[in-house]
This record gives C-alpha cells, sequence and structure tokens, in this order.
C-alpha cells in the first residue's frame, strides 16, 4: 500500500516538482507514495470561489476563511479513512510549529499516511487549527509565503526513509542525520582532478579501513560546522555498528 499524502493548498501544481522529477518522481510513479491535493476553492460557498476575507481587528493582508478550508480537510480525512487508515495525523506548515528533523521525518514515515495543510496570505483562521490540526511543523527559522514550499520539504524527506524508495537500501542509513553525523566526502572519477587526486584509502581496496576512514571524516566535519550535533551524540553513545570500526 502507498503511504498517503492529502495536501491541502490553493496551488496544486506546485506539487508537481516533487510528483515529476528524481527520487520522489519515480516513488510516485512506483506507488511508493501517492498524493492527493485537495483545493479549498472547491469548497467555497460562492460562485467567485472565495477563500480569504480581512482579519477581524484590523490590519495588513487577508486570512484563509475557515469554512472552505476546513472542508477540505474533512474530504481529505474521509478519503484516508476509505482506504483503511483510521485517524490521520493533521499537519499545518508554520514557522510557529516545531522544527522539522530527521527523528520527526523517521516518525511521519512510521505511519500509514498524512494530511498536510498549507496556509497562504497572513494565515489560517486560528479555529481550523483548534478544531482540525494535530501537529504544527516549521522548516527553520524564517518566512515563507506559504506553506507549499515546507510541505514538499516534509514529504521529500519523509518518502526518501519509505523502503523501497531509495534504489540502494543502503543509501538511506548512510546518510547526513541518520547516524546522527554529517555524511563523509564523497569522490568519484578522474583520479587526478586540477592537482587534487582522491584519498589513497578510497583506492586501497580495504573495506575495513574505508569505513573506519569515512566515519573519522564524518566525526571530524561534525565538530567543526556543526558540534551540537555531537553532544546530542554524546548523550546517545556509540552505536555497535561503530564499535566495530
Ligand atoms: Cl512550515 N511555513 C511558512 N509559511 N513559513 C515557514 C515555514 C512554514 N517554516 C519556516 N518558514
Amino acid at each position: 500500500m502507498p503511504y498517503e499524502c492529502d495536501v491541502v493548498t490553493l496551488f496544486p501544481e506546485m506539487f508537481d516538482a516533487i510528483t515529476q522529477y528524481g527520487v520522489t518522481g519515480r516513488a510516485s510513479r512506483n506507488s511508493i507514495f501517492r498524493l492527493k491535493i485537495w483545493n479549498p476553492r472547491d469548497f467555497s460557498d460562492n460562485s467567485h470561489r472565495t477563500v480569504d476575507d480581512s482579519p477581524y481587528g484590523g490590519g495588513p493582508g487577508m486570512v484563509m476563511m475557515a469554512g472552505p478550508l476546513e472542508e477540505a480537510i474533512i474530504s481529505a480525512r474521509k478519503r484516508q479513512q476509505m482506504l483503511g487508515i483510521e485517524k490521520t495525523e493533521v499537519i499545518y506548515l508554520t514557522p510557529q510549529g516545531r522544527r522539522l528533523d530527521h527523528c520527526e521525518a523517521k516518525r511521519l514515515s512510521l505511519s500509514p499516511g498524512i494530511i498536510l495543510l498549507c496556509g497562504r496570505y497572513e494565515g489560517i483562521d486560528e479555529r481550523v487549527i483548534h478544531r482540525q490540526v494535530d501537529t504544527e511543523v516549521s522548516i527553520g527559522d524564517y518566512v515563507l509565503s506559504g506553506g507549499e514550499l515546507a510541505a514538499m520539504v516534509v514529504i521529500d524527506s519523509v518518502v526518501r526513509l519509505i523502503p523501497g524508495t531509495l534504489g540502494d537500501p543502503e543509501s538511506a542509513t548512510q546518510e547526513s542525520f541518520v547516524n546522527g553525523l554529517l555524511d563523509y566526502p564523497h569522490y568519484t572519477r578522474p583520479e587526478q582532478y586540477c592537482e587534487s587526486s582522491v584519498p589513497d584509502v578510497l583506492l586501497s581496496g580495504n573495506h575495513a579501513l574505508i569505513q573506519r576512514w569515512r566515519l573519522q571524516q564524518a566525526l571530524g566535519k561534525t565538530w567543526l560546522k556543526r558540534p551540537d550535533l555531537l553532544k546530542l551524540k554524546e548523550k546517545n553513545g556509540i552505536t555497535e555498528e561503530e564499535k566495530t570500526l
């Protein structure tokens, strides 16, 4: 069964970026995940398909109205229910949410499906959050013009963790953050490039030595660029696999 992603958005076409290209495009074609888009405009109560209105209390910009948004979410819930998914988590993309990290992506990848709610304008009517949203997720401390790019970041980070998405199943376990460290450096042909050569150990054919070198490199790079990650690693201890290196 595919991982079921229902997305509520005013800009359905933006999601072609994940269904048509690269790793997520292949995962979509191979039915590893399925994307179903719900446009709040289709749930508007007037012929102009209005979905926004001015904010109570005044102030700049517009706010997404509760009605069309909630109807779209309810339709998404019903679709997931029909597929046997009972209590689908509804996630609102907002800079006020908890920051997305590998752990959260992993957690979401273990559920059968999610509903992602993308806001536009100044935001959405607070009552939709109270009534329908389970989790608020941010992708970093900056403001985007809407939740769509953030939703695609969530989907990409989740889908690549689903078994079958990546060609080589090892690539998902070798990556940055999976072991709590940054990635090790990569090299390919040519062996000599502008006076710079590939580290000898990678040409040695000694797999144990290569694994050990890669762990050293990952540790060094993490220490230099992201020492905060090492603090976490200290707390969690080294893995059984790392002990063998
Ligand atoms: Cl999830 N949404 C929006 N609109 N802006 C953001 C964000 C999300 N995360 C960081 N900035």
